[in-house]
């Protein structure tokens, strides 16, 4: 992709907000100035402070990493890459563009595909490894349209703030997967009964948390979660083979689930006769066992929360037009859009607020490209006098469930969910 697009670079809110207020020297550093030297050098604040950040994007510059375009780097190992607000200006997040997370900080820099293997192992009949020729040519291809979210999506706005990658709304992006059903590898092996789980497993590896034994990331999923129905192994994403850093050669796609559980360079699939107890199953991406994943510190503090692993995403909606750089002229038809998700039955309804969510009215629904995919939406708006206007928006699903204000807070900064807004100054017309 060609770098000095209309895909504008990162701004921090700050910096947008001194852009508005006219502060030139800001204002000078061109476009493509910026994606020249693929970073930013605004003075970003570098956040330190005790309140929510709650810009869109998290903070950080614009990095390339091979195979990618400048996305914005909040930790550089493990790698924690966000996507910038703009690329979700469609339902599809170029692969180029799409986020970038590893648990471990070692990660494979080449596949050798001549002895590449992807193994079904454990408690099964045979055990079975396909090479990539294999995956490609002895099983029927399916594809799913998905968004794929990180758990931690949208951290930085916790309140207490919670440690962990600080990210904005970025940690997001649906594709188009195409690849083969696990539930036809599953049938090569044979499952023997007996078994509870099926664990997946990469080819990264790195110390982990000190002390947690947390050197190899594995997930598991229940063998009778009907989520299995739907998973498959990809090999492809938007029709185009997996960048390195999204998990060539294959991927499990997990539509609908956080993204925790889509094992990039996916390489053993393992029957298990015992729950998983490793670290990456049993400590870490554990949620309050309530719907929202929601609970209060002091519940923590008093160990009266029960934990349970995470799993399906609940309802967002997110505004990605106007962002905060636009100021338009009252009397001046605009469209407010954006797109919405949910992990939990299709997105049924996207509301959007021009009074900071004192009256909502219906948003037109954008094309529907299946129950796991973004749903893009848009909102004809002519704001009619000069002033200072909060956007909000809110989706609901239909398992009935609606976005509300109400914040989300649990221990490791999961499942926010809270409604959006953004704020457009409006200018008179002369
Ligand atoms: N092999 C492997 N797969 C992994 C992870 C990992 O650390 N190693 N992290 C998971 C998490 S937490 C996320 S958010 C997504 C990130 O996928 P991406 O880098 O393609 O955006 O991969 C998931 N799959
Ligand atoms: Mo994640």
């Amino acid at each position: 992709m060609n770098d000095d697009t209309d895909q504008h670079p990162v701004l921090s809110r700050r910096s947008a907000l001194a852009l508005l207020g006219g502060a030139g020297a800001t204002l000078a550093l061109s476009r493509s100035a910026l994606a020249q030297n693929n970073v930013t050098t605004t003075a970003a604040p570098i956040f330190s402070g005790p309140g929510p950040l709650t810009g869109w994007n998290g903070l950080g510059p614009l990095i390339a990493l091979p195979q990618k375009v400048p996305l914005i780097r909040l930790v550089d190992r493990p790698p924690l890459y966000e996507t910038p607000r703009a690329y979700f200006a469609s339902a599809f997040t170029p692969t180029a563009a799409f986020f970038i997370r590893s648990n471990l900080a070692i990660f494979p820099a080449s596949i050798d595909l001549s002895t590449w293997r992807l193994k079904v192992e454990g408690h099964v009949n045979n055990t079975v490894q396909f090479s990539l020729a294999q995956l490609l040519s002895e099983f029927e291809p399916v594809t799913v349209n998905a968004v794929m979210q990180c758990t931690g999506n949208s951290r930085s706005r916790f309140q207490p703030r919670r440690p962990g990658g600080q990210w904005g709304n970025g940690a997001m992006g649906c594709a188009a997967w195409t690849g083969v059903r696990l539930r036809d590898l599953l049938k090569k092996a044979g499952v023997k009964a007996g078994s509870v789980q099926v664990q997946f497993q990469g080819l990264d590896k790195g110390a982990g948390a000190p002390g947690s034994g947390g050197a190899e990331y594995k997930k598991s999923l229940n063998l009778d979660d009907p989520v299995l129905d739907r998973c498959i192994v990809a090999y492809a994403m938007n029709g185009q083979p997996l960048p390195l850093v999204n998990g060539f050669p294959v991927r499990l796609v997990v539509p609908g689930y956080f993204a925790t559980y889509w094992m990039k360079t996916l390489s053993f699939i393992r029957l298990l006769t015992e729950k998983d107890t490793n670290f990456w199953m049993a400590t870490a991406y554990l949620q309050p066992d309530n719907l929202k994943g929601t609970t209060t510190p002091q519940a923590v503090k008093d160990k009266t929360v029960k934990f349970k692993p995470v799993g399906s995403m609940p309802v967002r909606a997110f505004i990605v037009t106007p962002d905060e750089t636009v100021k338009t002229p009252a009397g001046l038809p605009m469209t407010v859009s954006g797109l919405a998700l949910s992990g939990r039955g299709a997105v049924t309804k996207v509301e959007v607020s021009t009074d900071d969510g004192k009256t909502w009215k219906a948003a037109k629904l954008g094309e529907d490209h299946g129950e796991y995919a973004f749903r893009p939406w848009s909102f004809a708006w002519t704001p009619k006098t000069a002033g200072s206007y909060t956007l909000a928006v809110r989706a609901t699903d239909a398992s009935g469930a609606v976005q509300t204000d109400e914040a989300i807070w649990n221990p490791s900064g999961y499942l926010w969910n809270t409604t959006e807004r953004q704020t457009v100054v409006v200018g008179s017309a002369g």
